[in-house]
């Protein structure tokens, strides 16, 4: 009776299960399966967001930004509406809006396998509804070629990843971490796990992290990166001008003008140039975006030293969106 019933993706083991009445956990791993996620499903399916990269490069920080602006982006895009699907996201939700307004920075992200956190963004302008599935990981994991999955688990599902890379002299660059080595762990992962770069070419964002502290950026990178619009736009009280599908793709048409800027500027170096080879050699399509998280630095007690403002990170997010269509 249940064999033609639709199918969805568990978000949290990601095996496709069916749906059936009062479907409230996964039938392979036991999550729990919000009734928001299952109702309506194919109007907007989920979208798995993997982050990569060296531990201090901003993952969490990055993640906490990113689902800030999400979430205020309901004063700036003219139908949308969001939903926090499980008890865990809201409460995850809650702590990013204490803690990170207030400038107090999260401590490292420990190992083992973090909640999933499940966001319901609907009738974006340009993309339409997704739900965001994310979960967190600890940098460590990734100090290996052998990365393992279980507590990276999207890597190998999701269609884009974020790779985060920090400013030269950055923490998390310590001890000769360097993004062509950071890349290599990432495909080695893959090909470890039966991955065939030729059949299925992978695509990653290149987040540069912490754009605020990057020493001799080009002026032009530097003024796209100050002269982000939307926080400002997300927080005026009163209503501003809306960012309805012209202007979305105005904004992205810039945004793809920045990524070559940007794939250019990696190249400055030994470390970029090989990147950007190792990535062509195995079909992984690359963008690039610039942010700051914080939109300034962070004292050594942890604590922001002025006031939050988040530079472009939404841009990352919209990259995957974009390579998606
Ligand atoms: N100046 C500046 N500092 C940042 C920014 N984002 C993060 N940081 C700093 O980098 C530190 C590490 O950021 P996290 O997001 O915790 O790093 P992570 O990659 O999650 O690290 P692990 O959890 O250890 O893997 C923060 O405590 C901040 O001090 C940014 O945009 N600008
Ligand atoms: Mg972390
Ligand atoms: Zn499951």
């Amino acid at each position: 009776m249940f064999l033609f019933a639709p199918k969805i993706t568990c978000p949290h083991c990601l095996a496709e299960i069916r749906i059936r009445k009062s479907l409230t956990s996964c039938r392979v791993c036991g999550g729990e399966i919000p009734p928001q996620y299952v109702y309506d499903y194919a109007q907007h399916p989920p979208f798995f967001t993997q982050v990569f990269g060296w531990s201090q490069v901003g993952k969490t920080v990055f993640l906490q930004a990113l689902t800030l602006m999400l979430i205020k982006m309901s004063n700036i895009w003219p139908q949308y509406s969001w939903a926090a699907l499980t008890d865990f996201s809201q409460c995850r939700i809650r702590e990013i809006r204490q803690y990170l307004a207030q400038g107090q920075m999260p401590g490292p992200t420990p190992r083992g396998v973090q909640d999933v956190y499940i966001m319901l963004l609907k009738n974006m302008e340009r993309w339409g509804s997704r739900t965001l599935v994310a979960r967190d990981c600890a940098g460590e994991i990734f100090d290996s070629m052998h990365v393992p999955l279980e507590e990276a688990p999207y890597l190998l599902k999701a269609p884009t990843t974020f790779m985060l890379i920090g400013p030269e002299g950055d923490p998390s660059n310590a001890g000769g971490r360097s993004m062509d080595m950071l890349l290599n762990n990432y495909i080695n992962t893959l090909l470890n796990h039966g991955v065939d770069f030729n059949r299925a070419g992978r695509r990653l964002v290149v987040v540069l992290t912490k754009g605020d502290r990057i020493m001799h950026l080009p002026a032009n990178l530097r003024q796209y990166l100050e002269d982000d619009p939307l926080w400002n736009a997300v927080n005026m009280p009163e209503s501003v001008q809306q960012m309805d599908a012209h202007a979305m793709s105005q904004y992205v048409n810039k945004m793809r003008r920045i990524s070559d800027q940007l794939g250019a500027w990696v190249a400055r170096d030994d470390s970029g140039k090989t990147f950007l080879r190792i990535a062509y050699a195995h079909n992984i399509t690359l963008r690039f975006s610039l942010i700051s998280a914080t939109g300034d630095d962070v004292g050594s007690d942890g604590l922001l030293l002025s006031r939050l403002a988040p530079r472009r990170v939404l841009d990352p997010y919209f990259w995957a969106l974009e390579m998606q269509h």
